[in-house]
């Protein structure tokens, strides 16, 4: 389901290191049936190649961009600043300050140029949040997200059922 060409999501990190929380946005992508591409791209390490995949993300059929970045987490938003596109942020755990650090990096952003955050490690999240924004014009999607959706509320009913019976012998 990761594809290049024709991908509606752009899921880019700062690093490999961030790579076991992220693909979590791509699994549920696939979930959902979405295609998706990822990237490693850094605002501090390559900035020139961050600026290039930003300002050419539209043209390539791009429509929601998840940015994944932890510690002084500036990708989203040094994306965001390039692009009219939606950019969902999520913040990565960092080894010091617990990721902290990368929530308020991403969140704060000044008027005018917004990033959508997510929780910290909130990879999953932003799949989902992606796939909302996509399915406002996807009835396919929409669909899908509901069965999802209805899924996650049976899981919870199934919990609360066992735990009363558990309770009651
Ligand atoms: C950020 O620095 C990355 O997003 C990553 O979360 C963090 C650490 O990167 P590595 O030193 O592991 O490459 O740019």
């Amino acid at each position: 389901m990761s594809d290049r060409a024709v991908s509606p999501v752009a899921i880019i990190m700062g690093s490999d290191s961030d790579l076991p929380i992220m693909k979590e946005a791509g699994a549920v992508l696939e979930e959902l049936g979405v295609r998706y591409q990822l990237d490693i791209l850094s605002a501090h390490r390559t900035p020139e190649q961050a600026r290039e995949f930003a300002t050419g993300a539209r043209e390539r059929g791009t429509k929601v961009i998840i940015a994944g970045a932890g510690g002084a987490a500036h990708l989203p938003g040094v994306i965001a600043a390039y692009t009219t596109l939606p950019v969902i942020g999520v913040p990565i755990t960092s080894p010091d300050l617990g990721g902290i650090d990368s929530l308020l990096s991403i969140v704060q952003m000044p008027r005018g140029v917004p990033v959508a955050t997510m929780a910290i490690n909130g990879a999953r999240n932003a799949g989902i949040f992606a796939a909302q924004i996509l399915a406002v014009a996807d009835p396919g999607l929409q669909e899908r997200m509901l069965v999802q959706k209805r899924a996650l509320a049976e899981a919870v009913i199934e919990k609360a059922k066992s735990l009363k019976e558990r309770r009651e012998q």
